[in-house]
This record gives C-alpha cells, structure tokens and sequence, in this order.
C-alpha cells in the first residue's frame, strides 16, 4: 500500500495532554512539519511557555528550554545570542505573551531579535480555568468577567500582531486562523514564512494563530470552531500584516 500521509518527524510519539477538540495540537504538528521539511529539525531549539502548552518541550522533537511564564522571548533571545546558528522559535499562549510577557515580547520585536515566535490566541487563560485574558473579547465571560468583558472598566481586547507590526524591526507579522482545512494550510505558509525570515537572518517573525478551548469556552469542539469565525475573526481579522522578501539584505 502507498503511504500518504504519515505523522512528521518533528513531533515525538508522545500522547498530547491537550482537550478534545483543542487547536493546540493543530499548531504543534504544522510548526513541526515546517521544521522538518526546512530541513532544521536538528538545528532547533524550541522555547515553552507557561500555559495549557507547557509541555510542549515533550511533544517537540528538537531541543526545548522551558521558560517562566511570558519570559520566552528573553530565553529565546539569549539562545540565539549565544548560538546564531540555530534556529529559535518561542510558542507562547495570549496569557503568557500578552499579559505577563507584554514587556519581553514587546522589546525583543523592537530589538529585532532573530527568532520566531508562535503565538496561540485562544482569548482566555485556558490552563488555570478561563480567567480573562488581555485577548477576552468585549462581553465575553470569563470566571474573572462573570458578567462578560465591560470595556469600560477592563480595558479593550490587544490586538497583538498589529501592535507589534508597528515596530521597525518586527519583519514579518500575520494573523492566521485554525479553524479550516484551508486555514491550516494558510498557517502552515505563514509559520514557513516567518522561519524562513529567520533563516535569511532578517529579524523578528511572529505568527498569531486563533485558536480555540473548547473546555473554557463550555462549547463542543464544532461549536468552538463555529465561535471562533464569529466572534474572534471579525475582532482579530486573519491576514498579512508585514511582508518581508527573503532575498533582501541581512
Ligand atoms: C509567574 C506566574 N504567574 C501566574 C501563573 C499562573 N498561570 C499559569 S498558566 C497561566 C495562563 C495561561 O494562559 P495562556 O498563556 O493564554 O495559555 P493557554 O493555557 O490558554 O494555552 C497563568 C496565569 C504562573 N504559572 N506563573
Ligand atoms: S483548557 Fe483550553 S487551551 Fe487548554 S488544552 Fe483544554 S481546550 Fe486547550
């Protein structure tokens, strides 16, 4: 019989902890396959955060640094300092990159630290119980937002990828979404884009990808994709943000 399809490579054979119906696992396997079809597996070292994600240093079949929670991009930078010849990449949660992190993500975008980062926006603190998150959506209900988000008192959802877009050194910046077969493969070019900036020694690459939590949410995994296209894409809109050609000078 021929084969076409097999599991990649970049991931290890180890059973996910991740919930019915959670895109976390969606994300794993396409970073994973950019890896391997880059070529780089060998040559990777992969950040982990503090999140529904902090095990993802035993799903990732490359090196992996466990980092406090938000600290990843100051791990990562570190590492790639030190070893400007490995490819570095930070997977981080919307709690761990755009509540505790802001500071660490925000200043090695405008560094242009030479590393990629994976940004999982799920829209609330998935692994301590659905607090709200600098990401909850106006109305939203979080066991910290009972009522939903009031935006007059909590503040308006960061769009973190236009934010960070703003910043000179921030090369290539694009939102993408989980919640299709054709968005998977969008996401997939995406993330293979913003490795390949790394590779060409560019600058900062960040790939935002929406994604859902079905236990948090108290939806099925149907439904939690079904809310996803509703509610978060019309606030987090999937597109470019920052293109980079690869050829341009380092
Ligand atoms: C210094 C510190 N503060 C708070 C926590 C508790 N904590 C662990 S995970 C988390 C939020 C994770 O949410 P997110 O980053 O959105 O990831 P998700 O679980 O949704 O994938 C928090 C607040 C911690 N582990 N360390
Ligand atoms: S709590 Fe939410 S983010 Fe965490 S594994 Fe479950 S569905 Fe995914």
């Amino acid at each position: 019989m021929t084969v076409v399809f097999k599991k990649t490579q970049g991931l290890t054979d180890k059973h996910t902890h991740y919930c019915p119906g959670c895109t976390h696992g969606i994300i794993h396997r396409i970073v994973a396959e950019v890896l391997e079809e880059l070529g780089v597996l060998g040559d990777t070292i992969g950040v982990a955060p503090v999140g529904c994600s902090v095990l993802a240093y035993d799903y990732f079949n490359c090196d992996m640094q466990e980092a406090s929670h938000g600290r990843a991009p100051a791990v990562a930078t570190g590492i790639k300092r030190v070893h400007p010849d490995k490819v570095v990449f930070t997977y981080q949660g919307d709690g761990d990159l755009a509540s505790i992190g802001t500071a660490e993500i925000v200043h090695a975008a405008a560094r242009g630290e030479r590393f990629t980062t994976i940004f999982v926006n799920n829209a609330i603190y998935g692994m301590t119980g659905g607090q709200m998150a600098p990401t909850t959506l106006p109305g939203q209900k979080a066991t910290t937002a009972q009522s939903g988000r009031d935006v007059n008192l909590q503040g308006s959802p960061i769009r973190m990828a236009e934010m960070l877009g703003t910043l000179d050194r921030a090369v290539f910046v694009e939102r993408v979404s989980v919640d299709t077969p054709a968005n998977v493969r969008k996401a997939k070019k995406a993330i293979k884009k913003a490795f390949e900036v790394q590779l060409a020694g560019l600058g900062f690459g960040i790939v935002e990808v929406l994604s859902t939590c079905p236990t948090n949410w108290g939806l099925t995994p149907q439904n939690s994709l079904q809310w996803l296209r509703d509610n978060m894409m019309p606030y987090y809109p999937i597109g470019n943000i920052k293109d980079v050609k690869v050829e341009e000078a380092k």
